[in-house]
């Protein structure tokens, strides 16, 4: 299904008059308020195909009905998250979860839909009935020539998946690691490792990118074999100038600086991207912003401020994408928080007076540095993202919308109560 724009303009109507006001009394003390707004418009987060489903655990999955039955379907749903909020104008296919089988049909339905395909992501860490060797103990850094070869087969369909579609990256997270001490040679995996992705990124077209994600335990829970920003760094590294890191928020240890590296990568040209999540405990793939919103926002203060530093584009300069997936919110509703959560930190990362900072760092004013962060973190900068979202075309209140409209009622009425999405 789409969504008919003049429902969404009727819904708008209705919210304005409070929007108006809302909106004029921040705008008023904000210098340079259009062209605030116009990085708010320009800015896209993509949608991982894998979260239109309800999400699972290793416990059990409870569908939540109208789920999409096919790639097409995904699209569909990314099409009406898009026209909801306009800042979700790309997808980001999994394979083999989401095999184009006829890729001009599914390019020419997610250009109707006004979207584009983001990143492509490779899956080895589970076998598929098909294929020869079991990746039980590991793919790319594995001890078998053979099963390396397989996954390096398999990230180059991949690639040849994501030029059909018109993808520019292939994004790579490896559960390669182990369970116990000494089941590895940490050297050996390493190395494994680097002639596998050297291999990919011989294969990869000239305009192509490749990101590197690490996580430092889980499914494995001793050791990962890309367990930290370091060793995706290293590996990057070593492979040139198209590899860089993946940051995922969920992949790190509890009390983790993610801000910090997140500078420094960047610094070096080689913060490929994001995975936006949130989590209390681990990799818990929750909405972005719904456990700390505070940690969302130090992370986007120092993304603007590095990506000033080196004249970069804040739409494009990197990847940004969501990787969440849970059990029990409709994974629209979901999506629209969790773009929604990424564009406020965004907005008040951008409100964050740069000079006055730089001032107070300088002189080691530290009570004035911690004014100056928490005095655009504690703006409410909703009017802004309405605002940007209403001049896109968008609705004022996506959530809100959504639920006006009975969109996944309809969805249950065409897709039926009992679908379940491919995915995790
Ligand atoms: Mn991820």
């Amino acid at each position: 299904m789409q969504l008919e724009k003049h429902l969404i303009d009727e819904h708008n109507h209705q919210l304005f008059k409070k929007h108006s006001r809302n909106f004029e009394h921040i705008a008023a003390d904000i210098d340079g308020i259009d062209s605030l707004l116009n990085k708010l418009k320009a800015f896209n987060v993509a949608i991982p195909s894998w979260a239109l489903g309800t999400g699972g655990t290793r416990f059990g999955r409870f569908s939540g009905g109208g789920e999409p039955r096919s790639l097409e379907e995904k699209l569909e749903d990314v099409g009406l998250i898009h026209a909801l909020n306009k800042s979700s104008n790309s997808i980001s296919l999994h394979i083999p979860w989401d095999i184009p089988d006829n890729a001009a049909a599914i390019k020419a339905l997610a250009a109707q839909l006004g979207l584009h395909f983001d990143a492509v992501n490779s899956n080895t860490f589970q076998d598929q009935s098909a294929q020869q060797h079991s990746y039980k103990f590991g793919s790319l850094h594995h001890v078998d020539k053979a099963v390396r070869q397989q996954a390096v087969e398999h990230n180059l369909q991949v690639v040849k998946y994501g030029v059909e579609l018109g993808s520019k990256a292939l994004s790579v997270w490896l559960s390669d690691g182990s369970n116990f001490p000494g089941q590895l040679n940490f050297r050996g995996a390493f190395q494994n490792t680097l002639e596998s992705l050297q291999q990919i990124y011989a294969g990869l077209p000239d305009d192509w990118k490749v990101w590197v994600e690490y996580k430092p335990y889980e499914p494995n829970f001793y050791s990962t074999t890309i367990g930290d920003w370091g060793q995706s760094y290293l590996l990057a590294s070593k492979l040139g100038p198209k590899a860089s890191t993946l940051v995922d928020l969920g992949h790190h240890l509890q009390g983790t600086n993610i801000e910090q590296i997140v500078s420094i990568l960047l610094m070096e040209g080689k913060l490929a991207g994001f995975h936006f999540n949130d989590s209390k405990y681990g990799d818990d793939d929750l909405t972005v912003g719904s456990i700390n919103p505070y940690q969302l926002f130090l992370i986007f203060n120092e993304l603007v401020e590095g990506l000033d530093a080196r004249g970069m584009n804040h739409a494009t300069g990197i990847g940004w994408m969501i990787d969440a997936s849970h059990n029990v919110k409709d994974p629209i509703e979901d999506l629209l928080q969790s773009v929604q959560a990424i564009k406020i930190a965004y907005a008040q990362a951008l409100l964050v007076d740069k000079v006055a900072l730089q001032a107070a760092q300088q002189s080691n004013d530290v009570a004035l540095a911690q004014e100056v962060l928490q005095a655009a973190y504690r703006t409410d900068v909703r009017p802004l993202i309405a605002e940007a979202s209403l001049a896109n075309g968008g609705s004022l209140d996506p959530l809100a919308t959504f639920r006006k409209l009975k969109v996944r009622e309809q969805l249950i009425a065409q897709r039926g109560l009992k679908t379940v999405a491919t995915g995790l």
